[in-house]
């Protein structure tokens, strides 16, 4: 079986949160945390929104963050920022297919389509990705989870509250960890349900999808909370408006904020990190897991 992201892998011993499977890849995230680059075919989304919406642009642009170290690609053409306008399936499939094509013949890296409806997801897969990122964690589209189940495909699971047009309205939580643990847990139990392995899940608490600046931040500092869903975590910080809030600046000059956030996500157990600036944050990745696991076998050293 095809394996990428680690060097000498078992998927008998590792945990569970160190790999999945996406069309019968491994693809391993223990030895590094991997970088997910963004590749927006949209023309309103919050930061790149227009760059790459004309299909060439769009692939160059992909093709320059392999170059730039991105382990995994992923493709979404309709924007999820607050108050953002639903693009029609037509056109969704439109910008993302002749793309999604092109690359398949490409690149090694696995493509993941950023989409809730179940036939785009379905052409996508057919054109040569290999995993779902469903921002609505199969719950928009009836005939998401099947599609994925039958394809082998992997799934990202990501909690919102509200949708895109009333998320950021007055979201409100009593425990903002415990309940997206929660809903991520009852999210990946449909899954199974619906015929997707355990072992083709990631699960995501949606930075930014519903929540407050207090939310964002209390997520980030309890993340190693959600090491008990025992599945590869995945987080995007990437430019997002509470960096904005922390350090008063425009979308164009969050990257130090981005680094920040990136470093201590890594620390507290993210594995995926989904990003615009590949170059940048895959060196603030490595960094951070080596100090990271010479902690750990720090710790072992000592407890020999
Ligand atoms: N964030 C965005 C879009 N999709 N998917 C997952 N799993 N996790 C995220 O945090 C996430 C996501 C928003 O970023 P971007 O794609 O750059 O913006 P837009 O939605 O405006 O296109």
């Amino acid at each position: 079986m095809p394996v990428i992201g680690m060097d000498r892998f078992s998927s008998q011993t590792a945990p569970h949160s160190d790999w999945f499977l996406a069309k019968g890849q491994i693809i391993g995230c223990r030895d590094r945390p991997l970088i997910m680059g963004v590749v927006n075919v949209t023309t309103d989304s919050f930061y790149d929104g227009g760059r790459y919406v004309d299909s060439k642009q769009a692939v160059s642009h992909a093709l320059d963050l392999v170059k730039q170290g991105a382990d995994i690609l992923d493709l979404g053409a309709e924007s999820t920022r607050p108050g953002a306008s639903p693009v029609r399936e037509q056109e969704e499939l439109a910008r993302l297919v002749p793309v999604v094509t092109e690359l398949a013949r490409r690149v090694t890296v696995p493509i993941s389509v950023d989409t809730t409806k179940s036939r785009v997801a379905q052409c996508a897969l057919d054109a040569g990705a290999s995993i779902i990122n469903d921002v609505s964690a199969l719950r928009w589209d009836p005939e998401m989870a099947s599609v994925i189940a039958r394809s082998g495909a992997a799934v990202v699971l990501m909690h919102m509250q509200g949708t895109p047009q009333t998320m950021q309205h007055a979201p409100q939580y009593e425990d903002v960890v415990a309940e997206v643990a929660g809903f991520l847990d009852e999210r990946m139990h449909a899954a199974v349900e619906a015929g997707i392995s355990k072992t083709h899940i990631v699960l995501d608490p949606g930075i930014g999808f519903g929540k407050l600046l207090g939310h964002n931040l209390e997520l980030l500092n309890r993340l190693s909370d959600f090491a008990s869903l025992d599945r590869p975590v995945l987080i995007g910080v990437s430019r997002k408006s509470f960096i904005g809030r922390l350090v008063a600046r425009p979308v164009e000059q969050r990257e130090w904020g981005t680094a920040a956030a990136v470093a201590l996500a890594v620390d507290r157990g993210a594995r995926i990190l989904r990003v615009h600036d590949v170059a940048m944050m895959a060196d603030v990745v490595k960094v951070a897991a080596a100090i990271g696991s010479r902690k750990c076998s720090a710790r072992q050293e000592h407890d020999a």
